[in-house]
């Protein structure tokens, strides 16, 4: 049976699709529409027709698990073709998300109508794709070439004032969509179809220049991706071209886009991210507790950040300092950044303060049901919080740790109720960065956990679950990568060449830069309480000394790089390069020039590797949470998709046999996963190994 159902109103034919849970214009779908059409454009009882959805959203988009394999006609542009080529008025009655193929699907339509709740986008860039069912070419020629660029490019979902300002919308409904919608289709009878493709855009005032300065306005952040620039290239093609050239163009740079590798990395953590929530043990029937107030412990720059998470979202939230100055010094903080924020008006953040309190007792937070700790990273103050939470807390209140390395298990055994215990991993700015580590311990309950899962999508957030070990997943995974970022510093490259070959495959600063902005001396304190024979003290000996002579990093004006005063930007320093000759002249080590490839392949590789370990130990839950992580939380470039989803496209067989060889040379580092091996030997992937799961 088709998804689309038609129900004639008078000389009214309404579509209807009903395809759960979004209504994606699969096969079926697309080849309703064409059948309907094709029936209605020859009954004459029919003057015009109302495209609309059931269930809880419009056409979210195209169907993404079709892309990838072999496209079915009709395809989406013909589709969309038909619809604006119908000789009957055609309206599109939007509600919930007209995303992607769906806006194009209405854009198709002559006249549109929403509800006023509704959101419309062209999300396609998050998917390393473009609006390739003719919204490019459309979306310009009515909403404007400027507001049409923001929407491709950002990908954003524009709420329908917005949206009905740019000309996107011509009406909004009231509350019986369908009946506004038809009674809208009736007046347009005598106005007859009104083609998008018909609108003629002024090209002279849309000229190279203009677009030189808004491509220069994204490259920031669209280095290192394929489909933003193909998006312009089609926008400057509806400029100039009529509407079916500028659609040969569009179908030209969405299969160039199709075949890039980013399009198969940006979809699958687009299913990546929806995978997450999926937790053995877990379903929706599993208990939740109700967070209705939460706790901080600590006013710092961490516990002010999670306290944000919470007010933001409605929640009243208390942060308990030691002293009164701290306290007000940390709520104040918290204040700026909602002031400092453009997209919040005055009366928004009076709203938030107004969620957010702060006690210097720990009797205030009796009632919390959710206390979330955020002090000094060390066992001892772990346990005087958690022993004193255990005694004030009332029965039922989760406890949890924001702790970056610690044991979760050990934590929860300070209190009598070890099942109400787990890490909440948030990361820095916790207001802003989107990922949340779950740490699941060993006796922590299963209500527990679902409730904080839940509640991480409540505030915004990616919860990825991760069991207990030293750095849970994404902090583990970094020790691999810093080393080896070090040691070929050691072995003849210079920091910024370091840098420079991290930063160019995508990641946001090199491992050095970062070092220097969170301190040299926080690792060199880390090293002086570790025994010199756990680690690899040739990666680390000539950081101690730049720590020894004062080059504490960016925050002192000097670490590995020199900074002007002021400045954040790092210069290398001769005296570094002088103290990294002599270093490695003191280890005996030979200095050669090692490629921009094989720097990336060291690091990346050692992320890859320990992420094998990690999924191996049962610590990760798949492969693609790890890359969820990766993303989210260490902006590994989302058009690789991960490291785990790089490992696979590079092939696991070619990833192997160079970590073989890196093994030969340094074998106490680089301890292969056994799990890579095997998967590399079957010729298989992490995919494979997630989906076999
Ligand atoms: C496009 O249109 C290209 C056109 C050019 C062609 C030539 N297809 O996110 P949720 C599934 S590209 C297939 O949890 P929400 C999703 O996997 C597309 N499946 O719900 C999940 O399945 P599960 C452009 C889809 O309420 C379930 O639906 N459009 C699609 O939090 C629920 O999803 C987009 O990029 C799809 N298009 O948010 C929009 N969309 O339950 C993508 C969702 O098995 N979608 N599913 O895990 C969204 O942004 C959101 O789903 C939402 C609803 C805002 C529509």
């Amino acid at each position: 049976m088709s998804p689309i159902t038609r129900e004639d109103i008078g000389e009214i034919a309404v579509l209807s699709c009903d395809y759960p849970p979004v209504n994606a214009l699969s096969h079926a779908v697309r080849k309703g529409y064409i059948d309907h059409l094709d029936a209605i454009r020859s009954d004459d009882a029919i003057k015009a027709v109302v495209v609309r959805c059931e269930g809880r959203t419009f056409h979210a988009g195209a169907d993404i698990t079709e892309f990838g394999k072999p496209p079915q006609e009709p395809h989406l542009p013909d589709v969309v073709m038909a619809l604006e080529t119908f000789p009957k008025p055609l309206v599109a009655a939007i509600h919930g998300t007209a995303l992607g193929g769906g806006l194009e699907i209405a854009l198709g339509c002559h006249y549109r109508i929403a509800d006023p709740s509704a959101k419309v986008g062209l999300p396609e860039v998050h998917l390393g794709i473009l609006p390739g069912a003719g919204g490019t070419q459309r979306l310009p020629r009515l909403a404007g070439v400027e507001n049409a660029l923001d929407a491709i490019l950002s990908g954003r979902h524009v709420k329908m004032k917005e949206a009905a300002a740019w000309g996107v919308v011509d009406r909004l409904a009231g509350d019986d969509l369908k009946a506004d919608a038809v009674a809208y289709a009736k007046e347009v009878v005598a106005s007859g179809p009104r083609p998008t493709g018909d609108i003629e855009l002024d090209g002279a005032k849309y000229d190279e220049a203009f677009f030189a300065n808004f491509r220069k306005s994204i490259a920031r952040k669209t280095r290192g991706f394929f489909a933003p620039e193909q998006c312009i290239r089609c926008v400057e093609a509806a400029v100039s071209l009529p509407l079916v050239e500028g659609l040969k163009k569009e179908r030209q740079y969405f299969t160039e886009c199709m075949q890039n590798p980013e399009a198969a990395a940006m979809r699958h953590l687009f299913f990546a991210e929806r995978q997450v929530a999926r937790v053995p043990g877990i379903t929706k029937e599993t208990k939740r507790r109700d967070i209705k107030k939460v706790g901080i412990i600590g006013a710092g720059t961490m516990g002010g950040g999670i306290a944000m998470n919470f007010a933001n979202v409605g929640i009243p939230v208390t942060v308990l300092e030691l002293n009164q100055e701290a306290l007000d010094r940390g709520l104040g903080v918290c204040r700026k950044n909602w002031e400092r924020s453009s997209r919040l008006t005055a009366d928004d953040v009076a709203e938030r303060v107004k969620y957010l309190s702060g006690t210097t007792n720990y009797e205030d937070l009796a009632d919390c049901d959710l206390v979330i700790e955020a002090v000094f990273e060390k066992m001892e103050i772990k346990e005087q919080v958690f022993k004193k939470l255990d005694e004030v807390l009332k029965p039922g209140a989760i406890m949890a740790s924001n702790t970056s390395y610690l044991d979760v298990d050990a934590i929860a055994a300070y209190t009598s109720r070890p099942s109400d215990v787990l890490g909440l991993h948030f990361f820095s700015p916790a207001n802003v960065m989107k990922l949340l580590e779950i740490v699941r311990g060993k006796e922590t309950a299963d209500d527990v956990l679902a409730t904080c899962l839940d509640m991480a999508k409540k505030i915004g957030k990616v919860g990825v679950v991760a069991g207990v070990c030293h750095g849970f997943i994404g902090n583990r995974m970094l020790s691999g990568y810093g080393r080896e970022a070090n040691l070929n510093v050691m072995k003849g490259a210079m920091p910024q060449d370091v840098d420079k070959a991290i930063f160019d495959f995508g990641m946001p600063m090199g491992p050095l830069t970062m070092a220097d902005m969170a301190g040299l001396d926080i690792g060199y304190f880390n090293r002086q309480s570790m025994d010199r024979n756990s680690f690899d003290t040739r990666a680390t000996d000539w950081l101690d000394r730049l720590v020894e002579g004062d080059r504490k990093g960016l925050k002192v004006g000097k670490g590995i790089y020199d900074y002007a005063e002021g400045s954040r930007a790092p210069v290398p320093s001769p005296e570094v390069e002088a103290i990294i000759l002599e270093e490695s002249a003191k280890l005996g080590l030979e200095r050669t020039s090692i490629s921009a490839e094989e720097i990336v392949e060291r690091s990346i590789y050692a992320l890859i590797n320990e992420g094998a370990h990690i999924l191996d130990e049962g610590i990760a839950l798949r492969a693609s949470d790890i890359d969820v992580v990766y993303v989210y939380g260490y902006g590994f470039p989302r058009y690789r998709g991960g490291p785990m989803h790089y490992a696979d496209a590079v092939g696991l067989d070619k990833v192997y046999a160079r970590l073989q060889e890196f093994a030969s040379i340094d074998p106490d580092n680089w301890k292969i996963s056994p799990l890579l091996k095997r998967l590399a030997e079957e010729g298989s992937s992490f995919a494979a190994f997630d989906q076999s799961r």
